[in-house]
């Protein structure tokens, strides 16, 4: 089993908890408490490739928006393999925080860390403020920002989806194969930890 650290970003509300929630435990509670300080998870994701099956522990690291906590994001940061950036489609606001946010996940975590820009309350139409139009605007400066992904804790919509997609992304920039015994193995080494030979 592979561990990697993976973080949430984004202001307070935007639903960084909530969506922890429903992929860890598929539950959605609308009178959910703010995160004080920093919370922790842990989930096992199965993905497939090359025909073969690669476990991923995933260890996720949920963190309180409230500006009283922001000292705290810098060394949460530390060591992240990815990093999901949410912001509010309801709130407007939210996407302002998202520079700030991306400036301290670059400066604190792995050179290669994993970075997916998550919009969420996707089920709150007639609340919306931001269309994913706007927002993609917005984060044009970003080159690893192709695509914005759409979600709905309540709903469910996409949240197993963005969680396979950042597992995927971790394997490809993390692991290799061993040609000879079929193993994953860090793409850091020259040698497969389990059978040896050079790749
Ligand atoms: N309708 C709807 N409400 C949501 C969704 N996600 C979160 N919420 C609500 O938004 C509010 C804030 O959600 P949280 O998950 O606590 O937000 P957070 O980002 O963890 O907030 P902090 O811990 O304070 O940083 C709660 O009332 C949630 O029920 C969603 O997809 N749809
Ligand atoms: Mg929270």
């Amino acid at each position: 089993m592979y561990r990697f650290k993976v973080i949430l970003a984004g202001d307070k509300n935007v639903g960084k908890s909530s969506l922890i929630s429903r992929f860890c435990d598929n539950n959605f509670d609308e009178r959910i408490k703010e995160t004080i300080g920093v919370a922790f998870k842990r989930k096992k994701v199965i993905v497939m490739d090359n025909n073969s099956e690669v476990a991923l522990d995933l260890n996720i690291w949920d963190f309180g928006g409230e500006e009283k906590y922001r000292t705290l994001f810098p060394p949460y940061a530390n060591g992240a393999a990815a990093a999901l950036i949410l912001f509010d489609t309801t709130n407007e606001k939210s996407l302002d925080g998202i520079a700030n946010w991306v400036k301290i996940i670059e400066d604190n975590s792995m050179p290669n860390v994993v970075k997916l820009l998550i919009a969420t309350k996707i089920d709150l139409k007639e609340k919306r403020e931001v269309s994913i139009k706007k927002a993609m605007e917005y984060c044009n400066n970003y080159d690893w920002c192709k695509e914005i992904v759409k979600t709905s804790s309540k709903s469910g919509e996409n949240v197993e989806e963005t969680f396979l997609t950042v597992a995927k992304n971790l394997l490809k920039r993390n692991l290799q194969k061993c040609e000879a015994c079929g193993a994953f193995f860090s793409i850091k080494l020259k040698f497969c930890t389990i059978c040896g030979k050079k790749n």
